[in-house]
């Protein structure tokens, strides 16, 4: 049984202020490509479908067509929410969908029913487990002592009843510990949303969604397919694809991969504004659509440089300087930018600013627990 897995479509994504929608419509029709020559069982979709609970219409209208094409080359869709997602939303129509292979999981209540499909090794389960927090399973296990993801998704598996002697394959959205990170992806308070990999253990394959590099972690067949598309700077070294699967008898799973090339790509570029500007450099480069982010090194700011290189670098997306000027000029605590520091260290920095003095312990932990409490209550 063969599938291709993709996940963190971020459909209605904006990059530093910049509408990808083109470049989605692009990708998502290179998958289609890749389907029709792959000929699959099925697709599987592991959460953060859309970028925001409330996606705008124009991603609302690119999910459904990529749904109904799928749908119309026979092949059967198995959709699960992330993080980013409202689980309501991306359930809406799914029992009536079913009948056109289009499976979209429900909000977690507590149980999971597995879809059954058959190859000729026999029956492979397949389950959707949309991103869930602790609070969501506790509620449902209101017995169980879960105070944290793994403790929550140790719960929901076991809760699941997976029958070992088949073949099992779970789609779900977490952050497994151990997966490295980048920077389009949300940063949870005190990095408390991990998920001990043992909790997989059932699984021949686990699709999981949430972290933005293809890797997987602890054993090649729990695995990250990663996004379609580069939707940060710290991604422009990461090479984009799909995942194919395919699961022969009980015990073989083989894992490969396919290239996905996007329309624009999203590159760093680093230099003087003379070098930059040189045409030996850009010229014969794809460099004047993609999107760039350019550091320039000379030691005076170049007038008006972001109309300028703009001129040859049309999709120049953010410009900053490294010279000594901005070594020497660094923030406060200095080291990571504020995109990568989670909101505790932010609210460390804010406090030390507005007080002249750190947090104490104390007030640390009351900030945190706070957090907590109110982004986990959060739907
Ligand atoms: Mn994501």
């Amino acid at each position: 049984m063969k599938f291709i897995h993709l996940s963190d479509l971020h459909l209605g994504k904006r990059v530093n202020e910049c509408s990808m929608l083109e470049d989605q419509q692009y990708i998502l029709n290179e998958i289609l490509r890749i389907v029709e020559e792959e000929a699959p069982d099925g697709i599987l979709l592991a959460g953060d479908i859309y970028d925001k609970s409330m996606p705008s219409a124009e991603a609302v209208a690119l999910l459904d067509d990529f749904l109904v094409r799928l749908s119309r080359m026979g092949q059967k869709v198995f959709v699960i929410s992330g993080n980013h997602d409202s689980a309501e939303r991306v359930a809406f129509g799914g029992r009536l969908m079913e009948g056109s292979g289009v499976y979209l999981a429900p909000v977690y209540d507590g149980k999971v029913e597995p879809i059954e499909l058959e190859d000729g090794y026999g029956t492979v389960r397949l389950w959707l487990l949309p991103f869930v927090k602790p609070i969501h399973v506790r509620h449902c296990f209101p017995d169980r002592e879960i105070t944290s993801y793994t403790d929550a998704l140790a719960t929901a598996v076991e809760a699941m009843g997976v029958d070992p002697s088949e073949r099992n394959v779970l789609v779900t959205h977490q952050f497994v510990t151990g997966a490295s990170r980048c920077d389009s992806e949300d940063i949870a308070v005190g990095g408390t949303d991990n998920v001990d990999v043992s909790v997989f253990d059932p699984f021949d394959y686990v699709a999981l969604g949430h972290i933005h590099g293809p890797q997987y972690v602890g054993r090649e067949t729990v695995r990250y397919c990663g996004t379609p598309l580069k939707y940060s700077f710290s991604e422009a070294k990461h090479h984009k694809s799909v995942t194919v699967v395919e699961l022969g008898q009980k015990g073989d799973v083989q894992i490969r991969t396919v290239p996905l090339r996007p329309l624009r790509d999203l590159v760093e570029l680093r230099g003087t504004y003379e070098e930059l500007t040189f045409k030996g450099f850009y010229g014969g480069t794809s460099y004047r659509d993609d999107y760039v982010h350019i550091t320039l090194t000379d030691e005076d700011d170049v007038p008006d440089a972001v109309g300028r290189l703009r001129v040859i670098y049309r999709n120049l997306m953010k410009l900053d300087y490294d010279n000594l000027r901005t070594r020497t000029n660094l923030s406060p605590v200095g080291g990571a930018s504020v995109e990568q520091k989670d909101p505790l260290e932010l609210l460390e920095e804010f406090y030390r600013i507005q007080n002249g003095q750190p947090m104490s312990e104390e007030q640390r932990k009351l900030a945190k627990e706070l957090m907590e409490d109110i982004w986990e209550g959060e739907a």
